[in-house]
């Protein structure tokens, strides 16, 4: 099903009481200047606590992780500047993004064998997505708090979302709350409605 198709199907409240949730319609939100849309699934945006955020890595772990946002800021700092593409065709040139990479939080967790595939999952229900363990350490993959040498905001995801410049704007999952490590794949959010697993830039989804 297109995306618009499933709007349309959100839009009528179908997803709602299939989910059980209070799902109605996505927010989309234009911002003047830089071609951004804020996409939200299931509005309000979540908010920020800096006292109660935590981000868990969890799962097949030896070191569970549930770093305070002091201890996340503390994490060492990956630069980039790298371009944003959302499936649905608008791209966002030179976006500047800061934040540690998942190998930092690698390090500490350690992953089991048993960890196949990473699960980002959002403080917005029920927004998830997947990536192989493989894909999660590319380079330029990391968990950014910091867009255009300013805190990540809010409706872009903040305080931290997953940035992973080589696939569409739907794996890059926003106001992140848990990373768990799991053996088989469960497929993400747009995934369970019709988008590729791997959504490679220019290649995936019929482009
Ligand atoms: N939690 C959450 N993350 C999300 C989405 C969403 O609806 N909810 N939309 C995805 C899609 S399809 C795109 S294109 C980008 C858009 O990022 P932006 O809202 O910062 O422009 O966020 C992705 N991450
Ligand atoms: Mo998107």
């Amino acid at each position: 099903m297109g995306r618009r198709a499933f709007l349309a199907v959100v839009g009528l409240g179908g997803l709602g009481l299939a989910l059980g949730s209070r799902i109605a319609r996505p927010l989309e939100a234009v911002l003047p200047g830089q071609g951004w849309r804020i996409y939200a699934i299931n509005p309000p945006w979540p908010h920020f606590d800096p006292a109660t955020w935590r981000l868990e890595v969890t799962g097949a772990v030896e070191h569970p992780l549930s770093l305070t946002w002091d201890e996340f800021q503390a994490l060492p700092n990956h630069r980039q500047t790298t371009t944003f593409h959302c499936v649905t065709g608008w791209t966002v040139d030179d976006v500047r993004w800061q934040g540690p990479t998942l190998q930092t939080l690698w390090d500490a967790a350690k992953p089991t064998k048993q960890a196949k595939f990473a699960n980002f999952v959002s403080y917005e229900r029920p927004y998830v997505d997947t990536l192989t363990m493989e894909q999660t350490t590319l380079p330029n993959v990391i968990l950014a708090h910091s867009m255009d040498d300013a805190p990540l905001s809010r409706a872009h995801g903040g305080p931290v979302r997953l940035v992973i410049p080589q696939m569409y704007g739907y794996k890059n999952v926003k106001w992140l709350r848990r990373i768990e490590l799991v053996p088989t794949l469960e497929p993400g959010f747009w995934e369970q409605n019709g988008y590729d697993v791997d959504a490679w830039v220019g290649r995936s989804n019929g482009y």
